[in-house]
């Protein structure tokens, strides 16, 4: 029976009232046992890292049993651990993985609304990514987009496997709810012409000419951005780091992931160190101050969802 404004007017005491919003799918807002609202982000994921050694050996290993027919992707997702049950983001708004392709292969070409970039870790000559008709060289170190709805497959006509680490925004896709995904009619997009300086490259070698010209900011570190933002949620910055330099990285609301793209060092999170060397994965979470230490010449690349919290005057320091 649905509850009436007379039932309201007669309503004798707190009680009353509750069990008659009750049966109108109604909560109060005033007498809950968590409050919707804060003063400061609590922290649920924690920092964690991966290593390139042991995805790289994953990935063979899974080279011998899945191949490009079976899978959209051979990809080892890098779900953080540190969050109970979690089985996707690497960070709550962003999702990192390891993809191998073997020498020869190719992986079928698709189009989604998830933004995504690539970082180049290993390949032989004429390993290709297929951005809408396009050939994109992928080099080690390279950084290469394929923007929301853009066509993109991966060609391998290298005589080595290739294996990079794809950066994707799909935890935020999840969260709103514009998820839209195709296969590409022609399995894998025909294209011939190869576009090395293409606006969705950023090759290792005009990354480290920018940053030998960028100014420092702090001793020994300089830091650059690829694109203004690459992509519209997720930005991308550059590090460089020199023997012996440190980074500190205050408290705020960003949530990044770092990769370390040359070079070796700790990164430290209110106290808790990871070790890292180049192809290593680091998920640094909003709320945790980071201390960076480079033992050698150190490229880092942080990938954030910066543009999505700027948009929105989300990015904030956090005492
Ligand atoms: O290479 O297109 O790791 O669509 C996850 C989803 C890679 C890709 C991933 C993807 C891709
Ligand atoms: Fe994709």
């Amino acid at each position: 029976m649905s509850v009436t404004p007379q039932d309201f007017a007669a309503a004798a005491n707190m009680q009353e009232l509750y069990d008659l919003l009750a049966r109108c799918n109604v909560q109060n807002g005033w007498n809950k046992p968590e409050p919707s609202l804060w003063p400061l982000p609590t922290i649920d994921f924690k920092p964690a890292a991966w290593s390139y050694a042991q995805a790289r050996a994953a990935l063979d290993a899974a080279g011998r049993f899945v191949n490009t027919e079976l899978a959209e992707r051979r990809n080892l997702i890098l779900a953080n651990p540190t969050v109970a049950g979690n089985l996707y983001p690497s960070v709550k708004t962003l999702v990192a993985a390891y993809q191998m392709v073997k020498a020869g292969e190719q992986a079928r070409s698709h189009r989604h609304t998830a933004n995504a970039l690539r970082l180049v870790l290993e390949t032989g000559e004429n390993a290709f990514t297929i951005v809408d008709g396009l050939k994109i060289p992928m080099e080690p170190g390279d950084v290469l987009l394929t923007p929301n709805w853009s066509w993109h497959g991966h060609s391998n006509e290298a005589t080595s496997n290739a294996y990079w680490m794809d950066f994707l925004d799909v935890p935020m896709i999840h969260l709103n709810g514009p998820m839209f995904f195709e296969h590409h009619p022609e399995k894998v997009e025909p294209a011939s012409e190869i576009s090395a300086d293409s606006p969705n490259r950023f090759s290792f070698a005009q990354t480290r000419e920018r940053l030998a010209g960028a100014a420092e900011v702090a001793p020994g570190v300089r830091r650059i951005e690829l694109g203004a933002p690459a992509l519209r949620t997720i930005g991308l910055h550059v590090y460089r780091l020199e023997a012996g330099a440190r980074l500190h990285v205050g408290k705020s609301t960003l949530s990044a992931i770092w990769a370390p793209m040359q070079g070796r060092g700790e990164a430290s999170f209110d106290g808790v160190a990871f070790a890292f060397a180049r192809g290593d994965a680091i998920a640094a979470p909003l709320g945790f101050a980071q201390n960076w230490r480079a033992e050698e010449e150190t490229y880092l690349l942080r990938v954030s969802d910066e543009p999505f919290l700027t948009k929105n005057e989300w990015l904030r320091e956090i005492p």
